[in-house]
């Protein structure tokens, strides 16, 4: 059997995208609550002012606060071993700023957490998934404030405390290395104060980015030590995007310049978190660039001190990279830059479809950590149909899915250690790009649209009673 027997399969999804109850129970208002709708055409909008009759997806998103029960009971119904899930950082601390957590918020995980026991469903927390406090924005600018890095201590010393016999997996961060790109700016890193506007007009500053990064990494160091001298029965992980990069093509040039932006993109926030220190390759770039990180006595103890126990990713797509102008000039379409793949597909909003790419990924990255790894997103965002029946037939999707799983299975023989895998938003969800419900990756169907109707209602999709047989199989029958 290729899959381990104890083979974590599950899902995933994010607090702000999922949750809803924005402000219910004392919770404060996270980035992506000041976060308008948007499509793949129209970019979505952040608004520091709330302006009456618009529309902010994440306040109700699919309503999981109201609904876990009923959710949990579906996970488990398809075999769920794992669920993927954040905690919302600003119902714990609505500002990000208060000295003592706000009991209704962990009340609400207590019962999150319990209701997962109850199916021996083993939790996944992503400590920080995008959830940055709004409060935090406007008083340090997001995370180039280093001021941030106590908070996110003080929020993780009271989830860690509190949940100490409830949960065993956390991640640091979603997808850190978003912040390596412009596409980071408003949600990963929240250095936005003051800013209004659609959020592809964010004006890029590599300095404050990488320096706000820096702010990242130490924080998620000594959320780890702390976790590893406290409490030793916890594992903790990183969490990158994978965004493989293949050269165009095998012109030197060409494979240099893909080696670079692998570098960048994919290697540089990883290296950090799993080796302990800054790679030698990034001051070559920062001196390019012309940015300078601010590092205060001590953090390089901290990043020495503070590495993960497990690597994983989200892994949707690739890309190429060129050298050539004319090729470049063509380029576009895909989420993460890069030039498109003429042997791949794309789905309806642009991302290459890769199968072979998450293999490829997989062994890359086993080779370079040997790090127990684990798929924490992956999965197809398309346009469902909800037919006469009452079910959408999303053949599509377990198409993707399937390609996916097939090739987690010879990376498996390749020798790769695979603990699990949690699809993304094996519920519908808000996207998180555009905002839209209209992107759906779902087992589950929920009644709800893009214009903010629906009866939040839930329905199985084909895909559910085709996940379901491969978790009962362990990953045999796809
Ligand atoms: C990742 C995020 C998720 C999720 C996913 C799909 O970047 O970690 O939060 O949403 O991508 O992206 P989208 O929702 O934009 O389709």
């Amino acid at each position: 059997m290729p899959f381990r027997d104890d083979f974590l399969w599950g899902g995933a999804t994010a607090a702000n995208q999922y949750e809803g109850a924005w402000d219910t129970d004392g919770k404060g208002a996270s980035v992506p609550d000041h976060c308008t709708n948007g499509s793949h055409k129209t970019p979505k909008r952040v608004t520091p002012e709330f302006e009456e009759g618009t529309l902010y997806p994440s306040r109700e998103a699919t309503d999981f606060y109201h609904h876990y029960m009923e959710d949990i009971a579906l996970a488990a119904e398809m075999g769920f071993r794992v669920f993927r899930m954040s905690i919302n950082w600003t119902r714990i601390f609505p500002t990000g700023m208060e000295e003592e957590p706000n009991e209704a918020g962990l009340a609400f995980y207590d019962k999150v957490f319990d209701e997962l026991k109850k199916y021996n469903i083993e939790p996944l927390v992503t400590i920080s998934h995008y959830e940055l406090p709004y409060a935090l924005v406007e008083k340090y600018n997001g995370w180039y404030g280093r001021e941030v890095i106590d908070c996110y201590v003080r929020y993780c010393k009271a989830i860690f405390e509190r949940y100490q016999n409830k949960v065993k997996y956390w991640l640091t961060f979603n997808e850190i290395n978003a912040g390596t790109t412009p596409m980071g700016t408003v949600l990963s890193l929240g250095t936005i104060k003051g800013f209004s506007g659609p959020i592809n007009t964010v004006p890029d500053e590599p300095q404050v980015r990488f320096q706000a990064l820096h702010h990242q990494f130490v924080a998620s160091a000594l959320a780890i030590r702390y976790a590893h001298d406290n409490y030793p029965q916890f594992r903790m992980g990183n969490m990158s995007i994978f965004a493989t990069k293949y050269p165009y093509t095998c012109n030197p040039a060409d494979v240099l310049e893909c080696q670079k932006q692998m570098r960048i993109m994919n290697w540089f926030c990883s290296d950090v978190q799993a080796r302990g220190y800054y790679p030698s390759y990034i001051n070559r770039f920062f001196e390019e660039k012309g940015i300078t990180i601010q590092k205060e006595p001590g953090d390089e103890e901290i990043l020495k001190q503070g590495t993960i126990d497990f690597y994983t990713f989200s892994y949707y797509m690739s890309s190429c990279e060129s050298v050539d102008p004319e090729v470049l000039g063509k380029a576009g379409g895909n989420l993460i830059g890069g030039v498109a793949n003429p042997y791949l597909k794309a789905s309806d909003w642009g991302w290459q479809i890769d199968p072979e790419g998450l293999r490829y990924s997989l062994n890359e990255i086993w080779d370079r950590y040997q790090l127990p790894m684990m798929v924490v997103e992956n999965g197809l965002g398309a346009y469902d149909k909800l037919e006469a029946d009452g079910t959408v037939h999303d053949s599509y999707r377990i198409d993707y899915l399937k390609k996916h799983i097939e090739q987690m299975k010879e990376a498996v023989k390749d020798g790769v250690d695979l603990m699990g895998y949690t699809p993304w938003g094996w519920i519908d969800v808000v996207s998180a790009s555009t905002g839209e419900m209209a992107k759906r990756y779902g087992f589950v169907y929920v009644d709800k649209y893009d214009d903010g109707t629906g009866d939040l209602s839930r329905r199985r999709k084909d895909s559910f009673f085709w996940y379901q047989k491969v978790i009962r199989s362990n990953g045999e029958e796809l």
